[in-house]
């Protein structure tokens, strides 16, 4: 044999040898998904992200490796769905509210009023008309896992005590960047101004705004107490949060490995519902003793703000599509015959 044959004899072998080895690396290298959310490790978005990251360990027996990255720190919502998008980014839980100018159809859950209870919100987000409005964000690069709650959401302020729609007049009130609240808000009297939750706390600190409006929990968790005088709990709306991949990513995936990651966010939406209900049992008294001073919007005042919203309601069905529209009235109907 000659040398030169030998060599290439040799180098061949060696070839073979690493790219086996490659594949064996890659098979036991831990898939490792970066899962961005907004809010702080110590909220109930932090608590179930940790829970998603340590169920999908346990069921792809440390295959597959959540990074939960909060606060944040990979952008605010709509820079994170522009990520998974991109394919940037494998995973993120944020608000729906955040992903209208994406999929039209998610404004459906802005409706105000549209939910009154959490027994509508688990039927009626878990079931055909959650299903529905979550598998359109496929069409967009999103592929939709979960809804876990954010809460019904209610209004705080640094000015003075709201407990009639005509107390909002004036208020500078930060909006989630969404068509329905800002349209809502105006409508109600205040002046709405959209700004991303990331840059909330020190707006409310720097008073470049003065009130703003989210669920019991998230006002505790990101201690906007300490900003905050007053609250009014209006239980405007009930606003979910969704578990969304990247379906750049998403199509990379095994069915066993997609699987992995469903049957994880659904674990931890159950734990995350739990959890963030047990929290908001008792947030009122907690905010209380954070020195609040607390109104509730009585139901004839409630019911003011509903009329005075009829365009805004006509704008959201004319956004979504009346099919949507009355599938979920009648869904709705439904869910309440039952009881
Ligand atoms: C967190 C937000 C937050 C929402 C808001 O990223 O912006 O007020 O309620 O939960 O999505």
């Amino acid at each position: 044999m000659s040398f030169l044959r030998r060599t290439l004899i040799a180098a061949a072998s060696v070839a073979v040898l690493s790219a086996s080895f490659a594949a064996a690396a890659q098979d036991i290298k831990p898939r490792l998904i970066r899962f961005g959310y907004g809010l702080n490790e110590q909220s109930n978005q932090g608590r179930a992200a940790k829970v998603f990251a340590d169920e999908v360990a346990k069921l792809s027996g440390g295959k597959m490796k959540v990074r939960a990255i909060g606060a944040a720190a990979l952008g605010p919502d709509n820079q994170m769905q522009q990520a998974l998008i991109g394919g940037a980014q494998e995973m993120m839980v944020g608000s729906t509210a955040t992903l209208v100018g994406i999929t039209k159809e998610m404004a459906l859950w802005d409706t105000p009023f549209l939910i009154s209870n959490v027994k509508e919100a688990d039927i009626l987000l878990d079931g055909p008309i959650g299903d529905k409005v979550r598998n359109k964000l496929q069409e967009k690069g999103l592929v939709g896992l979960a809804y876990w709650e954010n809460g019904f959401r209610n209004l705080t302020n640094s000015k003075r005590a709201i407990t009639k729609m005509e107390d909002m007049q004036g208020i500078k009130l930060r909006v989630m960047q969404n068509n329905v609240f800002l349209s809502t808000f105006q409508t109600l009297g205040a002046n709405a101004i959209p700004l991303a939750f990331s840059e909330l706390f020190s707006a409310l600190e720097t008073k470049t705004v003065d009130g703003q409006e989210n669920p019991f929990n998230t006002i505790l968790s990101s201690k906007f107490y300490e900003v905050q005088k007053y609250m009014t709990v209006t239980n405007h709306v009930y606003s979910p949060w969704i578990v969304t991949v990247s379906k750049k990513y998403w199509d990379q995936l095994s069915k066993d490995e997609q699987k992995v990651l469903s049957d994880a966010a659904k674990t931890s939406r159950d734990f995350e519902r739990k959890d963030t209900r047990a929290e908001a049992a008792k947030a009122m008294a907690d905010l209380k003793a954070k020195g609040m001073e607390i109104n509730e919007m009585s139901p004839a005042e409630s019911d003011r703000m509903r009329d005075k919203l009829t365009k805004v309601y006509a704008g959201i069905g004319a956004d979504i599509g009346m099919e949507l529209w009355n599938e979920t009235q009648a869904e709705l109907k439904k869910i309440r015959a039952a009881k």
